[in-house]
Formats: C-alpha cells, sequence, structure tokens
C-alpha cells in the first residue's frame, strides 16, 4: 500500500523544521568539519526535528580496504555523540542500514543530469586527485546525497560551504522530480555558519582542510593532543610582511587563522585583526582556543564504547526506516512504478 502524500509540502509554522545532514566515515574528524557543519548539527538539536546520518555509502566513492569503512563508521558515531548529540533528541544512524537511500538514489539519477553532475567541483577536485581508479559512484554520488535528503521531508541542511554546490542539485532535482511527476517532496535549504564556513590547511591555504587529502600538517584533528595542536598551529603558513589582517585574496594563511579563531570564540575575524600587530601572539590564541574546543569532546569520548554506539546506531534507523519508508512508495508512486 502506497503512503498518501502529505496534505502539504510547506513548512508547518507550528511543527519543528526537519533537519538533514551526513558525513563520511572517510578518515579524521577535522576542524573543519566541526566548525562547518557538526557545531551546528548540535546547535540545532533542541529546536529542530533533526535526522543526522553517517553517510557510509558515500565513503564507497573512493576506494576503501575490506572492513575500513564499518569500523569508520563506529569511530566517527561515537564522536558524533562524544560533540553532544543526545540519541533522545536526534535520529542518528548509518545510510545502509535504511535500504530506501540506495533506492531513492538510483531514481534521483534518473532526474539528474549528466551537464548537472559534471559541473560539480567536488567530482572535478577529487577525479583530479585520484591517481588510479576513477568510480561511477564519484560521478553520481550527487543524487544519491539529493536522496538522503530528500528521503526525509527535510526542510533545512546544515553543511559547510564546500556542499552549497550538492545542496542546490538537491534542490533542482525536487523541483524537476516534482514539476513531472506532481509535489512529492520537500525543497530543502543550505544552512552554512557566518563564521568557519571553510576552514583551510594550516599548510595549504588556498585549498580547504579536508578527510580525503594527505596533509597531515594541515589538518588539525579532533582527536588531536594538545601539543600537536601547538605545532601545527605554530607552523601554519603566513606570509612575509608581518601584518595581521583579515583579506582572503592577499593573506590566505593569516586571514584563515583569523577565521578559525572568530569561529572558535564567537568572533568577527576583521574586528579580531586589529588586535594583533604580530604573528605569534595570534598562533598562541588559535591554539588555545582549538585546545579549549577539543579537550572536553576528547574527554566525553573515553566514556563512549563500540556497544553503546551500536545500540545508538540500530535504534536510529529502526526510526529513519519509519520516515523513509513511506516516503520512498510516495515517489513511487509518483513516478509511476507498479506498487
Ligand atoms: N574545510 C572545511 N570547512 C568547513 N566545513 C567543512 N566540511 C568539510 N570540510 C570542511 C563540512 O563537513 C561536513 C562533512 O563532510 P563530508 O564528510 O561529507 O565530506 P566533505 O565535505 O567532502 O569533507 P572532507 O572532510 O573534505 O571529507 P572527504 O575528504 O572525505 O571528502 C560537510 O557538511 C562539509 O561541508
Amino acid at each position: 500500500m502506497a503512503a498518501a502524500p502529505p496534505s502539504t509540502l510547506a513548512t508547518d509554522p507550528t511543527t519543528p523544521p526537519r533537519v538533514f545532514s551526513g558525513i563520511q566515515p572517510s578518515g579524521a574528524l577535522h576542524l573543519g568539519n566541526y566548525l562547518g557543519a557538526l557545531r551546528n548539527w548540535v546547535a540545532l538539536q533542541d529546536d529542530a526535528d533533526a535526522v543526522y546520518c553517517v553517510v557510509d555509502l558515500h565513503a564507497l566513492t573512493l576506494p576503501k580496504e575490506p572492513g575500513e569503512v564499518a569500523r569508520g563508521t563506529l569511530d566517527i558515531a561515537r564522536i558524533l555523540l562524544a560533540i553532544g548529540l543526545d540519541p533522545a533528541n536526534v535520529i542518528l544512524f548509518a545510510q545502509s542500514h535504511v535500504h530506501q537511500h540506495a533506492e531513492l538514489g538510483w531514481l534521483m539519477q534518473t532526474v539528474a543530469s549528466y551537464g548537472e553532475l559534471s559541473r560539480m567541483t567536488q567530482f572535478k577536485d577529487k577525479s583530479n586527485r585520484s591517481q588510479n581508479f576513477i568510480s561511477a559512484s564519484l560521478f553520481t554520488y550527487p543524487a544519491l546525497q539529493a536522496a538522503d535528503i530528500l528521503l526525509y521531508d527535510t526542510d533545512v541542511v546544515p553543511v559547510g560551504d564546500d556542499q552549497r554546490q550538492h545542496i542546490e542539485l538537491a534542490r533542482d532535482v525536487a523541483l524537476r522530480f516534482n514539476s513531472r511527476y506532481g509535489e512529492t517532496f520537500v525543497v530543502p535549504e543550505h544552512r552554512i555558519p557566518a563564521a568557519g564556513a571553510r576552514v583551510m590547511d594550516l599548510q595549504h591555504p588556498e585549498n580547504k582542510m579536508s578527510k580525503s587529502v594527505d596533509s597531515p600538517q594541515g589538518t588539525v584533528n579532533l582527536l588531536d593532543t594538545p601539543k600537536e595542536i601547538e605545532k601545527k598551529v605554530k607552523r601554519a603558513v603566513t606570509d612575509n610582511d608581518g601584518e595581521v589582517r583579515f583579506d582572503v585574496d592577499t593573506k590566505p594563511g593569516v586571514s584563515n587563522l583569523l577565521s578559525i579563531l572568530a569561529a572558535a570564540t564567537d568572533g568577527d575575524p576583521e574586528q579580531l585583526a586589529t588586535q594583533y600587530s604580530q604573528y605569534g601572539p595570534l598562533k598562541a590564541d588559535v591554539a588555545a582556543a582549538l585546545i579549549a574546543l577539543v579537550e572536553p569532546i576528547q574527554a566525553r569520548l573515553t566514556e563512549l564504547d563500540d556497544a553503546t554506539v551500536r545500540q545508538v546506531l540500530d535504534d536510529g534507523a529502526e526510526r529513519a526506516r519509519s520516515i523513509a519508508g513511506p516516503v520512498m512508495e510516495r515517489a513511487k508512486v509518483a513516478i509511476g512504478l507498479l506498487v
């Protein structure tokens, strides 16, 4: 029996907005993930109906060893709990545990165009970096990401700036599907933070900090020790003129440090710049702010074991299926499959 479409797809002002976002288990979580996205996940959990997902199928877009993704999924979910997600407040689950993601992902490939997917800058970046094997899934995964979002009648998607283009694609395919097959999906909006939306690599400030790029000295991980953080920040690339000024084009390294400090302390990068006349004190303050940020997360992490995390993911998958199942049925009916 197919689920009836909702009477209206407009957001009802009397119910909290549905929030959905995901993160790949593709390596150690870094400061960019936290300041760009995860911090917002936690902030939204009290006022929204939040659904968060470890997108393990997306991690397979780049080659992985057997077992690597399973371990990574537990590790990332554990950190998500340690940063403050409360399973009583949010649905937290692994993407591959809810089969509707892969199923709707296929339908989304039928409404996303080759031209649209070709324009995705993440595909261009990651395929340029891949030396040997570029999987077809690296090209099509924005369609799966659209499915992830649309399966939950999502209103708001909290992400970093690098995901802006993919969320716009999800909106475009939702609108196209609705116009071809009738009102079926809620059209989502992204929520990108004012500060920390694009944290850059400390050694290569022209590139974003990234899990899958091998730049150990340029990447601050959430599990780094205070000593490692101090060392990485101290060695962060700046420039030769010694002037502390916020100007992303001409002073990318210094501006990145100011942005990080602003995001970590709820400040403003331009205003913070006026407080420093040398790089040394700025770097010392950045390191101190980051250590203060990660210490409580690392302390909470020690209280969580695999069994607890697994239980949270199992419960989350059950709750996620109860939302995703009817939406999948709605999409199948709309597109005209025999149900
Ligand atoms: N450098 C960044 N600054 C701000 N936000 C960032 N995000 C990622 N890097 C930065 C945000 O983190 C969330 C989860 O990212 P993801 O796991 O879906 O993968 P990604 O966007 O491709 O990020 P990574 O860390 O570079 O992972 P890999 O290398 O595996 O692809 C997203 O909301 C993202 O915007």
